[in-house]
């Protein structure tokens, strides 16, 4: 069997150029898509904002007003509010709005309408206000994937509302055989591991084997990046 050294592996990768690959990334103004799961601590801005500020690998965004977030199917996502007042719930795409990202308004001061459109069950999709610890946490399945909107449960409160939109997640990044989320040329070495121990991580052109071809078929994934 063909094996390859660490420190093949080394002078191989130092040719080589990653590309990180960030877990909050702003698409356009009040729009941000947040790829892993996070927990967003949820202020307010009197009765016009829900202030969001959450940390990932990518930094950390603060009091961002009523963005519009776009969140991945099957990653985790909890939601805590963490001032008075305002109970923050999530409802689905039948909740009447106007308006763009960072600027929704809900049309309706209807609270049945507001109930009818809140994710059941509905205290599992609203989050009181502190002191409460009452989070919403959510894990979005695929058959989710979608426009959902979050709003004030207090009828009056119109522009306390903002976007959530679901997505489907990627394809599993190929390249980044020690899946830490990024692809740099420590997945190199951690490919020829994989070689070595024919471990599944090994097949990066997709023929369900481990051979030598997906060693070009590495460095291929790795110049395309994910
Ligand atoms: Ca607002
Ligand atoms: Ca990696
Ligand atoms: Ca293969
Ligand atoms: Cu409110």
């Amino acid at each position: 069997m063909h094996s390859l050294t660490p420190a093949a592996a080394t002078l191989i990768a130092a040719t080589l150029v990653g590309t990180a690959v960030a877990d909050t990334t702003q698409l356009g103004p009040s729009r941000y898509l947040v790829d892993e799961g996070v927990t967003f601590s949820i202020g307010n801005n009197g009765i016009s904002d829900f202030l969001f500020t959450w940390t990932d690998d990518s930094g950390t965004i603060t009091d961002e007003p009523d963005p519009t977030l776009v969140l991945v199917a099957g990653q985790t996502y909890t939601f805590v509010r963490t001032t008075g007042f305002h109970p923050f719930v999530i409802c689905d795409n039948t909740l009447p709005v106007s308006g763009t990202d960072g600027s929704f308004m809900r049309t309706t001061s209807d609270g049945a309408v507001i109930d009818a459109a809140t994710l059941q069950p509905i205290a599992n999709f609203t989050a009181d206000p502190a002191p409460t610890t009452d989070a919403i946490v959510w894990t979005p399945a695929v058959g989710d994937v979608g426009v959902y909107y979050f709003t004030c449960r207090i009828t009056g409160h119109l522009g306390m509302t903002g976007s959530i939109e679901i997505i489907e997640p990627d394809e599993p990044c190929l390249p980044d055989v020690n899946n830490d989320g990024m692809v740099t040329p420590a997945d190199f070495s951690a490919w020829v591991a994989a070689f070595n121990a024919q471990a599944p991580e090994c097949d990066q052109n997709g023929d369900s084997t481990c051979s030598p071809a997906d060693f070009s078929a590495w460095v291929a994934n790795f110049n395309a990046g994910c």
